[in-house]
């Protein structure tokens, strides 16, 4: 893990970046992301310590295009061709005001001053906080930041290798200074598709920090 050589999180213009800490990706959820309930204490902590937090759910539609069960004869974790590109199909999960969908119910979220809801579009997934996978529909959050004076994210979270990478890989792209927090987030591990991941941020310029480091800065 790199050593920490980033702004102090406490600094104007950093934000937290907590992705899709919600039920369904729980240990005991639909799409449950091995030993996810234990980033729930870590970034707890952290909140407390960014003046800006932002808080990401992914909040699909039934029948959603990212679900095996809208492609007939297909099984989760198979992959399909949708008209944007090859999309890794899904068990039914985080489906618009479910359960499923709810924040862990430990997550402290008084503190967020804003909730990005994501895969909205029936026929688009959306892993990433700022861009669809369409890669042209925005949600709105780099403006957001930007507005807000904010040029340094920290991304922790669920699941390292899909919503936070590619979270991480859009701000970056956009111009953040881009960290995560590796401790604080928690991988489902598809063929490999962590390491590739983290390879990738790595590649791409992203910062890879722990918990504890940031706790010390
Ligand atoms: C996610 C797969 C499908 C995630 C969301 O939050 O990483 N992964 N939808
Ligand atoms: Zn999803």
């Amino acid at each position: 893990m790199a050593t920490f050589d980033a702004p102090a999180p406490n600094a104007i213009g950093s934000a937290l970046l907590v992705i899709d800490v919600q039920n369904d990706f729980i240990p005991g959820g639909a799409l449950a992301v091995p030993d996810g309930d234990a980033v729930v204490p870590v970034i707890n902590a952290l909140a407390g310590r960014f003046e800006h937090v932002v808080l990401t759910q992914d909040w699909h539609p039934a029948g959603h295009a990212s679900f095996a069960s809208s492609h007939p004869g297909k099984r989760p974790f198979e992959r399909t061709p949708l008209f944007y590109g090859e999309q890794t199909l899904w068990p039914d999960h985080c489906i618009q005001g479910s359960p499923g969908a709810a924040f862990h119910p430990a997550l402290r979220t008084d503190h967020a001053q804003l909730i990005v809801r994501k895969g909205c579009n029936p026929a688009i997934d959306s892993y990433s906080a700022f861009l669809e996978a369409d890669r042209r529909t925005s949600t709105g959050l780099a403006g957001y930041l930007r507005e807000r004076g904010i040029d340094t994210v920290y991304l922790c979270g669920l699941a390292t290798d899909f919503c936070v990478a590619w979270s991480a890989l859009d701000a970056k792209a956009a111009g953040f200074h881009t960290f995560i927090i590796e401790d604080a987030c928690r991988a489902i591990d598809l063929e490999g598709s962590l390491e590739a991941a983290l390879q990738t941020m790595k590649e791409q310029g992203i910062g890879i920090v722990s918990a504890a480091a940031l706790e010390r800065a």
